[in-house]
């Protein structure tokens, strides 16, 4: 339309991109230098790895192909384009040491200011509404929570704090909801930053269903574990049951039992598990076994975008579970403001129309659908960001975890990832089919 307010878009980008440069900064200078350079799993980049393509990515997208400007280190494109050099072999290349990089991210963060302060966010498909700044800034927080896992991952003392989430009272509602069958709308043509993966909305028939008011707990999880889940093929795939036979997995990633008591690491502090929390770093043949034992099934993704966005009594499809307000506090655990899930049932402010809680943030939460394009889906900007990951090798997680930040999360925003993965915040919740 005419009337859209430039300056409005102008602050609005500027304040992600800070949001975003703050995070990066944070998680980049709370570990010494040789811990920067150094590779804590072959799953992940050296943590200055991160930093200088966040930088690297930045200036193709905003300075070359927005602001039209020529390359400043165009020596260096090939050692940050994450198609070149798989992870594990990272560490090994040339890489500009830590002060280098994090001047290197602020130089084009300078320039980059510059353009913003002259753009005119409309005329090219890339620069509507402020999309490539929008992109590049979830580029930059999605590399955030990437460099979050790293953390995760790391051995020794604990770098980062945080407070954890205000206590609340133990979730008494029910443990499912119906969701009515019949079409819905799914996917955005609207959302001005949605990324191409989310495009375009389209009409999906969605047969009854019941969900998981709440994701599984850590305390659902262990029954599981307890029943001897681990041990019996009837609940896994072939697949599955091959991965966990062949790696000796018999919990989620960073439990270990000792004494009788179940434990975790987390963020470099062994604590005792939380019974109460979501369940977190499952990988999708422990979420998909899990539901199998207890009866249920993964949700589809379909069913799981229509639980999160579908509003009955309009019959419309809302941004988010709780409506189209962007997120706040009382909504969603989400931005990193703590360094773990929030008790299942926490957040009724944020609950669907039926009363799904905490379908935002939190953990990732695992669908049993396939990362594939929606019907009229075109590659935008770039086939590398979706379009080469499109297929059966990948499963799609939605919804958000406690590290994604609320300019990558949204009822449309799809993640993707192998089945084996769970140093992600990966957890999950059921569903089952209703009558019809
Ligand atoms: C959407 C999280 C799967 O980290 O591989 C970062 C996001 N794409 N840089 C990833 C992404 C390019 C992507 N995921
Ligand atoms: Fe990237």
């Amino acid at each position: 339309s005419a009337d859209i307010d430039i300056e409005a878009l102008r602050q609005r980008a500027l304040t992600t991109l800070t949001t975003a440069r703050d995070r990066t900064t944070l998680l980049t200078s709370c570990v010494d230098e040789p811990e920067l350079t150094a590779q804590v799993s072959p799953l992940m980049s050296p943590l200055v790895w991160d930093l200088a393509h966040i930088g690297n990515q930045e200036e193709l997208w905003l300075l070359r192909a927005v602001g039209g400007r020529d390359a400043m280190r165009p020596d260096i494109d090939g050692l940050y384009d994450a198609f070149e050099h798989p992870r594990s072999e990272r560490p090994s290349l040339p890489l500009l040491p830590p002060a280098e990089a994090r001047q290197y991210a602020a130089e084009v963060r300078g320039r980059v200011t510059d353009i913003l302060a002259s753009h005119a966010f409309r005329g090219t498909r890339l620069t509507d509404l402020g999309f490539a700044f929008g992109m590049v800034a979830q580029h930059e927080q999605q590399h955030d929570e990437t460099m979050l896992i790293t953390h995760q991952l790391r051995t020794g003392p604990q770098a980062l704090t945080a407070p954890d989430p205000d206590p609340v009272p133990l979730y008494t509602g029910p443990s499912e909801v119906l969701v009515p069958g019949g079409p819905f709308t799914m996917g955005t043509s609207t959302e001005p930053w949605a990324l191409d993966n989310e495009r375009p909305a389209h009409r999906r028939e969605v047969a009854p269903f019941y969900i998981d008011t709440t994701p599984v707990t850590n305390g659902a999880y262990l029954a599981f574990i307890e029943d001897g889940g681990y041990d019996d093929p009837r609940w896994w795939t072939r697949e599955g049951w091959a991965h966990v036979r062949r790696n000796s997995l018999t919990a989620p990633e960073f439990w270990r039992r000792e004494a009788g008591q179940w434990l975790r690491r987390r963020f470099g502090v062994t604590e005792a598990v939380p019974l109460n929390e979501p369940v977190v770093h499952v990988c999708w043949y422990e979420a998909d076994a899990y539901a199998r034992w207890a009866g249920r099934r993964l949700p589809t993704e379909a069913e799981w975008e229509k639980a999160a966005r579908h509003d009955p009594t309009a019959d419309r499809s809302m941004r988010y579970p709780w409506g189209d307000a962007d997120p706040a506090p009382e909504h969603a655990n989400l931005g990193q403001r703590h360094l773990r899930p929030a008790p299942a049932g926490s957040y009724p402010a944020g609950e669907s129309p039926l009363g799904v809680r905490q379908l935002i943030g939190d953990v990732w939460e695992w669908t049993s659908s396939d990362f594939l394009p929606y019907p009229g889906f075109k590659a935008f900007p770039y086939k590398e960001y979706s379009e080469v990951f499109f297929g059966p090798e990948y499963k799609v997680l939605r919804g958000g975890s406690f590290a994604v930040d609320e300019v990558a999360c949204r009822g449309t925003f799809r993640n993707w990832d192998y089945p084996i993965r769970r140093q992600i915040f990966s957890g999950f919740r059921t569903a089952r089919s209703g009558a019809v």
